[in-house]
């Protein structure tokens, strides 16, 4: 295996200072204050918790912490601008003001996007990949904040009733190709845009699988990449465990595997024990690979 294209020293441009990329994986830890994850539902909806839980992440070595305030799970409805601002933004002032990772929003509302900026937040993290809000892009070039850009087929609600592809890796990669030139278009800097190939968003386990195999593939676009794996049900498939808490050490394996074949960032709930997996990972893979 050839050293990852996507682990050479660069930096994700961001309103502040910026995120140094390299050789070590960054980490961003889930803080989700929403009722009704499918991995952690509930358990952090007071702010209080939420806070609590992000500040818990950062402690573990998250390097961003990614606040959500509407669940994506299969099968969920959308929640109004209005309640979602109300989940997220006193969390990320008080986490931005607490401690010292980057905070990134989870949405695709560029209102709610335009908000969490403003109240401290440094990437907007929009699962739809600027096709849930017309008004996204321009935010993001406005707000000059960093931008993962996923890959989603349909929209939660239905994106996992019988999800089909050609070639699911070329077609994913095509279409985050798109999206991409669309926020350039738009005016949001190349070196602020990441991309992720959307791991369980519209994909059967063959598909997650292939994708992760290709991370290195998506990362020759030229863009860093992330990986969004943690609790997700291809693993429990694969590891017979039906409970997202107990998919720990599958989820840690598969970040650890995605670290080597590509990913800059990996999205995960659980941080301290991939922090530890990261450092072996990341410092075999520094070294030089022999070529006869
Ligand atoms: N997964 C979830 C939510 N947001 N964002 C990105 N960029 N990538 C992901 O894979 C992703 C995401 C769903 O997981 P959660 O409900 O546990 O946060």
């Amino acid at each position: 295996m050839n050293r990852p294209v996507s682990k050479q020293a660069r930096k994700i441009l961001l309103p502040a200072d910026g995120l140094e990329l390299g050789p070590r994986t960054l980490i961003m830890g889930v803080v989700n204050v929403t009722p009704d994850s499918f991995s952690d539902g509930g358990l952090f909806y007071e702010e209080a918790q939420a806070v609590e839980q992000g500040l818990a992440l950062a402690e573990a070595g998250a390097d961003i912490l990614d606040v959500g305030g509407e669940s994506t799970r299969p099968g969920s409805e959308p929640t109004p601008a209005n309640e979602e601002m109300d989940r997220v933004l006193p969390v990320i002032e008080a986490l931005a003001r607490h401690c010292s990772a980057v905070i990134s929003v989870d949405t695709y509302k560029a209102q709610v996007a335009r908000a969490a900026v403003e109240a401290g937040a440094q990437i907007i993290n929009d699962i739809t990949s600027l096709g849930g809000d017309p008004d996204m892009a321009r935010t993001a070039a406005q707000t000059k904040a960093g931008l993962v850009l996923m890959h989603m087929k349909g929209e939660p609600r239905t994106m996992q009733a019988d999800p089909t592809y050609g070639d699911v890796v070329a077609e994913v990669r095509d279409f985050l190709a798109q999206r991409a030139g669309k926020a350039l278009e738009a005016g949001v800097a190349p070196e602020a845009i990441v991309l992720d190939p959307g791991i369980g968003f519209g994909k059967t386990l063959e598909h997650n699988l292939a994708l992760i195999r290709n991370l290195g593939y998506l990362a020759r676009l030229g863009h860093p990449v992330l990986l969004g794996a943690s609790r997700k049900s291809f693993i429990g498939a694969l590891t017979g465990r039906p409970t997202p808490g107990e998919r720990l050490w599958g989820s840690v394996g598969v970040h650890v595997l995605g670290a080597a074949l590509g990913a800059d960032i990996v999205r995960v709930h659980d941080v301290a024990h991939l922090k530890e997996a990261l450092a072996v990972c990341d410092a075999v893979m520094a070294q030089e690979e022999h070529h006869d």
